[in-house]
């Protein structure tokens, strides 16, 4: 049979969906509401509701999962014999509200959960933690069920995924996509049960479901997932999950190269006032400084100043270290490779790229061509 194949991410747009599988957007929105779905242009819909929907069309379509691993890591640096051990990358994932910002926290003794006001976490931020002298980096990812993109970027970027689930409530839709995430991008997975010192707690259900619905077994009923119970609230047990995480990455050779120019991944970006573009970088090889011309996507800047995830002031970030940096002239995209641009010649390179892409853009407006002539 001649199906055709279609790729689309683990989330998409109505609209993106529309456009991808060549139908109107009113048809798909009323194939959706026939399956009980009301959905508007902009909303999301999951890879399986997405496969529902096309069968139901009768669509000769097969769809397919695209991964974003192979996009984010395009770049990826082939490691010379002479890179050294890094500090694993571990992101911090589960349902909404089950405490990944609160266990960050009580990890890093700050109080971000508490500013963000009953708000749910809605970028990605990154922090760096100590455990027997060595450093550990921790991404906080939103719960919300309109970030899947970003939870999916948060475990490509990484080599661990903490799955936090809170002992109360048990195993919940964004639980079940975070597992679904990590194990797309071949990160090691680590359970934090986390809300133990509730009264509601029941840790051996939430075990349960993980082993008899997801494959997750824990190593005491003989299974290979490290599972930790903790409570973000009393500070129980943080340090063996820490312990644990970096029992799991040293499974892994985790290294880097340090004498390259820098690369990495943009992890977010907004503009502040005062400040321009702010945008936060993880630095995968090499060493990025105060002076360096980077690109990132087709953002171009200078590193004017680059500050640590506590807002102090570095002159140096290396290889797993986050940073936010100003200098640059626009907002770069999340999960755009960022490069040193070396020399005059590249950089020049890259503004004819940008001029020719800006030229694709422009169309002529005959009325204004005509009020300049006719004048
Ligand atoms: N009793 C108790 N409450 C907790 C614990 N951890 C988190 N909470 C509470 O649970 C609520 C949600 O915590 P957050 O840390 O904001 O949850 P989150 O997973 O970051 O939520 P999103 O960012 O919205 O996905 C807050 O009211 C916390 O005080 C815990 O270990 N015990
Ligand atoms: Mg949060």
């Amino acid at each position: 049979m001649a199906e055709k194949i279609v790729n689309i991410a683990d989330s998409v747009t109505v609209g993106e969906l529309a456009e991808t599988l060549g139908l109107s957007v009113t048809t798909l929105i009323g194939e959706l509401f026939k399956n009980g779905i009301a959905a508007t242009i902009n909303q999301r819909l999951d890879f399986e509701t997405a496969q529902i929907i096309v069968e139901e069309l009768g669509l000769d379509v097969q769809l397919k999962r695209k991964t974003v691993s192979a996009e984010i890591h395009h770049h990826a640096h082939k490691l010379s014999d002479k890179a050294v051990p890094r500090p694993p990358i571990v992101a911090v994932m589960g349902h909404v509200d089950h405490g990944k910002t609160s266990l960050l926290d009580a990890i890093l003794d700050k109080k971000t959960a508490a500013s963000e006001a009953g708000e749910i976490t809605q970028h990605i931020s990154a922090y760096q933690a100590q455990r027997n002298g060595r450093t550990i980096t921790l991404l906080d990812t939103p719960g919300h069920e309109a970030f899947a993109a970003l939870r999916q970027h948060g475990a490509t970027l990484t080599d661990v995924v903490i799955i936090v689930v809170a002992a109360d409530d048990g195993v919940k839709p964004q639980t079940v996509e975070a597992i679904r995430f990590a194990r797309s991008a071949n990160a090691k997975i680590v359970v934090a049960i986390n809300k133990i010192d509730k009264e509601a707690a029941n840790p051996q259900l939430v075990k349960t479901q993980l082993a008899s619905e997801h494959g997750l077994n824990p190593e005491e009923w003989g299974g290979d997932t490290v599972m930790v119970e903790v409570s973000a609230k009393t500070g129980q047990n943080l340090d063996k999950l820490l312990d644990m995480v970096l029992l799991v990455a040293d499974m892994e050779d985790l290294r880097a190269d340090e004498d390259v120019p820098a690369e990495g991944l943009v992890i977010e970006a907004h503009m502040e006032t005062g400040r321009g573009a702010v945008v936060g970088l993880l630095v995968e090889n090499g060493h990025l400084k105060p002076g360096h011309y980077l690109v990132a996507g087709t953002a171009y800047g200078r590193v004017r100043t680059l500050q640590d995830f506590r807002g102090k002031t570095v002159k140096d970030a290396g290889p797993s270290m986050p940073v936010n940096m100003t200098g640059f002239k626009e907002l770069p995209q999340f999960g755009d490779g960022f490069e040193i641009a070396k020399s005059a010649k590249k950089k020049l390179a890259i503004w004819r790229k940008r001029l020719k892409l800006n030229k694709r853009k422009w169309q002529p407006q005959p009325m204004l061509l005509a009020q300049i002539f006719l004048r």
